[in-house]
């Protein structure tokens, strides 16, 4: 009942590298600075973003958690029998809510976690299959990109991709663009997808959550210098930096910065990398953009992805838009 696939070829994982270090050579030279925010998750920072989750000025989780609690039951009703698809699914946490309603229609279901951590996907797989006897599970280890192009026509019914926690809210236009197109191409007419976004809302709101009064946010920024520490012999230290978060209202998104607090020499070993950074110059780790629900419909509807029901909170904070392919 359970089986767990790993994408990444030797092939594979020699791109992947060189990437990661092109990524960071480019950001680190270009002006102004930046290193892109899929850096973050390593098992540290996949555990400091689980701790993000649990804190009190962090609300989407829990929003999300509760629009799930309350509509899980009518997604699952209308889309009937079908095979789901999770993209990063991490530690399923959210899940749970969704096979819990599917579970209670089906006798029997199949579940496709998706993740590019093989030991977190894994240790919730093991788990999920001993909570639920009537669930195929089925794991793919790898980017969401490889695992798209790798899913076959489903035998089941009907297949519904999902993709909650806005992390879509992380990607650029571009590629929020890109990854749209993609979801387009694999699903087939009849097939569904669920896109939990993060909505806009006051900036003293999306600010407390982004800059929150543990310090977990600050850490979770600051880990991922860490991380390039230890990938390539660096020699970032912690105590020069700063954390901040601010709300660009324009482009309506949080904007996550590193402030550098003295002119400081960064040396990456392992890239051959040297560079100069002032005192206050910033380096761009993430944008988390907040979305409007008709435009998010519309850029949807674009996309052959027809929006069927939007599912929201009281506050309208946080929404699910279930579209139909
Ligand atoms: C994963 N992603 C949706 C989170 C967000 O809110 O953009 C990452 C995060 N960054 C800081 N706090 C949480």
């Amino acid at each position: 009942q359970l089986k767990i696939e790993y994408l990444q070829s030797p092939e594979t994982a020699k791109e992947t590298k060189n990437s990661f270090d092109q990524d960071i050579k480019k950001g680190l030279t270009e002006c102004p600075k930046k290193i892109p925010s899929k850096y973050f998750y390593d098992d540290q920072g996949s555990q400091l973003f689980e701790q993000i989750c649990e804190l009190s000025e962090y609300y989407p989780t829990r929003t999300e958690a509760s629009i799930l609690r309350q509509y899980a039951e009518e997604i699952a009703q209308i889309t009937g029998t079908c095979e789901l698809v999770e993209l990063g699914s991490g530690s399923s946490t959210k899940t749970r809510l969704l096979l819990d309603a599917y579970d209670r229609q089906n006798d029997m279901f199949k579940y496709m976690p998706i993740d590019v951590s093989a030991g977190i996907l894994q240790e919730s797989a093991l788990q999920l299959q001993q909570e639920y006897s009537s669930l195929k599970i089925q794991g793919l280890v790898g980017t969401y990109d490889q695992a798209l192009t790798q899913l076959t026509p489903t035998s089941w019914p009907t297949r519904m991709i999902f993709f909650l926690g806005s992390s879509i809210g992380n990607f650029s236009e571009i590629d929020y663009d890109r990854f749209l197109n993609k979801i387009s191409q694999v699903l087939e007419q009849g097939d569904y997808f669920l896109l939990g976004i993060d909505l806009q809302k006051p900036k003293f709101i999306l600010e407390a959550a982004y800059n929150d009064n543990k310090g977990i946010t600050a850490a979770f920024n600051l880990n991922i210098l860490s991380h390039l520490n230890r990938k390539f012999e660096g020699n970032f230290e912690l105590n020069y930096f700063k954390h901040r978060a601010i709300y660009n209202e324009e482009k309506k998104q949080i904007e996550m910065y590193l402030i550098s607090e003295k002119k400081q020499e960064i040396i990456l070993n392992k890239l051959d990398l040297k560079v100069n950074i002032d005192k206050g110059e910033t380096i761009l780790t993430e944008i988390s953009r907040k979305f409007d629900v008709e435009q998010t419909k519309h850029k949807l509807e674009s996309k052959q992805l027809n929006p069927v029901k939007v599912f929201t909170d009281e506050n309208n904070w946080f929404a699910l838009i279930l579209c139909k392919a």
